[in-house]
Order: C-alpha cells, then structure tokens, then sequence
C-alpha cells in the first residue's frame, strides 16, 4: 500500500487527479473526505493543502505527494523528487511598479521586498549579495506596493496578468516551477514496489501527452524523405495501398515539433494527414 498526498482544493487538484485516472487508478473523491482508497490500485489518497504536503511526506504520515516545487523548495525538507510531471508550471519572479526603471539587482538593495517565500527569496538575494528587507505576508501579495507595504514583491508569475493589473512588471525570475511527484526518502520495500509501478505509468501518461500519433498518404518516391521527417519510435511503419506506387506511412511525432514537420510533409508529397493523440506510451 502506498499513501499519496494531493492537494485537496486549488490549482493542481484537478491535473493531479486526472493524472492518477489516465495512470488507471479509480477511486471517488467526496468533498468533505480527507481521504480515498483506490479500488484497483494499492494507493490510498490524501486530500490536503498544497502547503501541507512536503511535510506529510518528509514525516511519512504520506509516501508520496503531488506538489508545486515552488512549496516543497521554500519548506525546505528533506524528501526526494520522483518525477517532473509537466503541469501547474509558474515562475517565482520579481516584480516591481511599473514607475521604476529596472536595469539590475542591485537596485533591490535595502528595498522592502513583500513575500510569501522569504526562504526561496532570502537564499536568491544572499546568492547575489543584495541585502533587502523581506517583508512576509501570507495573501495578496501584488497590492503590497499600491498600499505603500513594500517596494517590490515576490510572487508567483503564470499569465503575467495579475502583475499587470497591480501596474506591476516582472524583474527577475528567481525559480521555474511546475508539479512534481515527491517521496519520502525511507519507503518500506512493499511502498517502493507500488511507486515503481505508479512511476511507470505516470512516465508512460506523460510520454503520451508529448506525442502524437500521425497517419499519411505518400507516393513510394517520396518514402525515404518522409522517413528522414518521421523518425518514429523506432523508424515508421510503411503499408502498400491498394492504388499502385503509393504507401501509408505511420509514426509518431513530438508535439513540440509537430507543426514545422507537418509543413514539411506535405511539401514532400504527403496527403491525407490524420494526427490522434497518443493516450500512453510504454517504453
Ligand atoms: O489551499 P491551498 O493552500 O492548498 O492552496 P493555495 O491557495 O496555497 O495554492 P493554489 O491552489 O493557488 O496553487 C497551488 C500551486 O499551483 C502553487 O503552489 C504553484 O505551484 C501552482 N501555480 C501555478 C500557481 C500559479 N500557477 C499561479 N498563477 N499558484 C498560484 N498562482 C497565483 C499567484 O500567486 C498570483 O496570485 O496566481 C496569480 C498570478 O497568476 P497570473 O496568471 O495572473 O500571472
Ligand atoms: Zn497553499
């Protein structure tokens, strides 16, 4: 049995979950329950506060958990990343009113700078050799300036659209974030067993999400340049149609790709190009 941690209501509820159902594991989350055990998979899921979860873990009341790097770097504790897993991604950033003249940190020394991650923030500006004030406070961090609180704040950045109606600009991003799958670092042999599987097929979910899977009409002529394009897992699957001198390639493409190769598909003869995506893929 393993016991993983996820937040209960907020920004990486929803893709956690979804995460968990396209791994297969089933399991009904009731609003008012902290908890859930999955009917066919050994995992039993707890529904938390994001701010919760590197501390659960690290204290092994949960193995694992689902949490935004931004939370577990600022707590600071000691559990291990398993897996990257590719969504709530933000950015720690540095914003300052729009008024200011930004050119360069040294210009944030001495400044009060309002936050909720004094940690994170402190170790950036230590890095650097700035000494600024750190101002903590727990919400609305962006109105600190317009209210006279602060000078500049450090918060999370994801559109940039909240900064802008504070008339705020980013400065400096101090640290990318995105989800990650986290763990405990003295996992009985039975739980290490169930996250091996569980890390298996997140990878395997996660692999899908950045492929798709594509379909074509060549003529024969124009096969080995169209392979060149589509490399495939191994190399692409090559077909006869019924109609002479023409074949049906399959392959598979990396989504971040996808759209300079389609251009170039079609400029060396494919037709009928049909793209599906890819649910998981098993390596
Ligand atoms: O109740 P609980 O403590 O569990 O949740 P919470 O309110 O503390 O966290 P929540 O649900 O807001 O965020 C959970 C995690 O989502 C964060 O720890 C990040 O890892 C991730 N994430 C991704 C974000 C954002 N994007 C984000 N944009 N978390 C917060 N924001 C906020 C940001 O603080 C700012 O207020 O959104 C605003 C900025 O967004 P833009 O789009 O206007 O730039
Ligand atoms: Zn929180």
């Amino acid at each position: 049995m393993l016991k993983i941690a996820i937040q209960k209501k907020g920004r990486l509820s929803d893709d956690s979950i979804e995460l968990l159902s396209q791994c297969g594991i089933r399991f009904s989350k009731a609003d008012n329950k902290l908890k859930a055990q999955a009917w066919n998979f050994p995992l039993e899921i707890l529904f938390l506060r994001d701010d919760d979860i590197p501390g659960y873990v690290a204290d092994g009341v949960a193995d694992v958990g689902i949490v935004g790097e931004n939370v577990l770097y600022e707590t600071g504790l000691a559990v291990q990343v398993a897996e990257k897993l590719g969504f709530g991604k933000c950015r720690l950033s540095i914003a300052v009113p729009n008024a200011v003249e930004y050119t360069q940190l040294s210009q944030l020394k001495d400044q009060r700078i309002a936050t909720s991650y004094p940690r994170l923030l402190g170790a950036f500006l230590q890095k650097n050799g700035i000494e600024a004030r750190i101002h903590e406070i727990s919400g609305s961090v962006e109105i600190a300036p317009g209210i006279g609180l602060a000078d500049a704040i450090c918060d999370l950045v994801s559109s940039g659209s909240t900064l802008i109606s504070n008339g705020l600009k980013e400065a400096e991003v101090i640290l990318k974030s995105e989800a990650v799958l986290i763990c405990n670092t003295q996992l009985s042999t039975e739980a290490q067993r169930v996250l091996a599987d569980l890390s298996f097929r997140i990878r395997s979910v996660l692999q899908g999400r950045n492929y798709k899977y594509i379909l074509l009409n060549a003529p024969d002529a124009a096969i080995p340049t169209i392979t060149s394009l589509l490399p495939g897992i191994k190399s692409p699957t090559v077909m006869p149609l019924r109609e002479p001198g023409w074949s049906s390639l399959h392959s598979v493409v990396q989504e971040n790709d996808f759209w300079e190769i389609i251009g170039r598909l079609r400029e060396a003869g494919a037709e009928g190009i049909l793209v599906l995506p890819i649910e998981k893929i098993i390596q």
